[in-house]
């Protein structure tokens, strides 16, 4: 039975009244390529710019309330910054988001870090994680999200299997440390900045240190670390069915981990996403999945591409949460292959700006966030305090 209009609107409203997006700090930073970093005056430097400016994006879109933290960068004296941070939460009315450790920066690490054969540097890296995980607690903030670099450029040098065992034990160890509240979220990328082996490359590896870790620990799913060719929507489908399926770090990309904005080169895809998750929610199982921006804003003004992300994404997940499931699973049933594409196509084609708009004024947000940014003078402003400091306009790779 095809759903009214009535049933629409409402569905449309529920939806909007659900989703909530987390903010990366490193999003407002100036971030480049090795072939060079473009400063911009507006670009944050301080945890309190950082903060400041996810609040101005919570202001104009009202569904991001929390802000990811990268340990090194955000918290570079670990938890004697935390009393700072709980400041800055109570004067920006952010919450501190994920915290993300970081065992990718520091020299040491060059042969990787909880994979590293010294155990010596093992341990170093494992003691940030402890870290980063009392940095959770200190902040009542639930996810830690490790992400590692860790992995060999050349076949033979390393021991793929002894690094594995190092992986799993670590893996357990800060397993045991989390507070009952706590998630261990394990990301995965195929490559870079090794090249010839990640040691964690696939959603599999991520999903059997997962299991092997403990029940808190999850998958964490960037929509760049995946090869082209892969079907990103099929593996968050086996991640639901598992039940390990932790969030997303959402960008977009046209070749490799480009972190461009989301929705900028394929939205078909984070729609084709963001399917899998409505119909896993309308066929009951329960979800708790966390949606994260992770993106390097580059040459666009990091603000306007953070509300530009935030407006894509509440869009391309009302378009999926309006689609006539019952219809759907009708079609797929009788195989009725064009009518299913045409009606899961025709979802993805319909043009839910207006219901957005709407939602956000009965919410008295403005109704388009990105002309209200560019009217309110925010961004100048900033631009003239912070300019100065941010004038160096290039810096260069070597
Ligand atoms: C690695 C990654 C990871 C972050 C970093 C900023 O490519 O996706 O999630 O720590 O980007
Ligand atoms: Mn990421």
């Amino acid at each position: 039975m095809k759903y009214s209009e009535s049933a629409i609107l409402d569905l449309a409203s529920k939806a909007l009244d659900a989703f909530q997006i987390e903010i990366p700090s490193w999003g407002f930073a100036n971030t480049g390529t090795r072939f060079g970093k473009f400063s911009q005056a507006a670009a944050a430097c301080t945890i309190e710019e950082k903060f400041a400016d996810a609040a101005e994006v919570n202001r104009l879109t009202g569904v991001t309330p929390t802000l990811a933290l990268h340990v090194l960068w955000d918290l570079p004296n670990g938890l004697k910054d935390v009393p700072e941070v709980k400041d800055l939460e109570r004067q920006f009315g952010i919450r501190s988001g994920s915290i993300n450790p970081n065992l990718f920066q520091d020299a040491q690490y060059k042969y990787g870090s909880l994979c590293n054969p010294s155990a010596e540097i093992r341990e170093q890296a494992m003691a940030h994680v402890l870290d980063s995980i009392e940095i959770g607690k200190a902040l009542g903030s639930r996810d830690v999200s490790l992400w590692l670099a860790d992995g060999s450029n050349y076949p033979g040098t390393q021991s793929i299997r002894k690094r594995i065992e190092w992986l799993e034990e670590a893996l357990r160890t800060s397993h045991d440390h989390l507070a009952p509240n706590q998630r261990l979220l394990v990301e995965y990328k195929p490559f870079e900045p090794a090249f010839y082996h990640t040691d964690i490359a696939d959603w599999g590896m991520s999903s059997h240190l997962s299991r092997t870790a403990g029940p808190q620990a999850r998958v964490l799913v960037d929509t760049g670390h995946h090869y082209n060719a892969q079907n990103i929507e099929q593996i968050v489908a086996w991640l639901l069915h598992t039940g390990l399926l932790g969030g997303f770090h959402f960008n977009d990309r046209r070749y490799a981990d480009d972190d461009l904005t989301l929705g900028s080169i394929d939205p078909y895809q984070i729609f084709r996403i963001f399917h899998e998750i409505h119909a896993a929610a309308a066929d009951g199982l329960t979800l708790d999945v966390a949606y994260m921006v992770d993106q390097s804003h580059n040459l666009k003004g990091k603000i306007e591409a953070m509300v530009q992300t935030v407006m894509a994404a509440q869009e391309l997940y009302l378009k999926a949460a309006l689609i006539d499931r019952e219809q759907l699973a009708e079609l797929q049933t009788s195989c009725d292959l064009v009518a299913a594409e045409e009606l899961f196509r025709g979802a993805f084609w319909r043009d839910v700006r207006p219901m957005v708009q709407a939602w956000r004024e009965a919410h008295g947000l403005p109704g388009d966030p990105l002309k209200a940014l560019r009217e309110n003078g925010y961004v100048e402003r900033i631009a003239e305090e912070r300019g100065s400091r941010n004038s160096a306009a290039v810096s260069s790779y070597a």
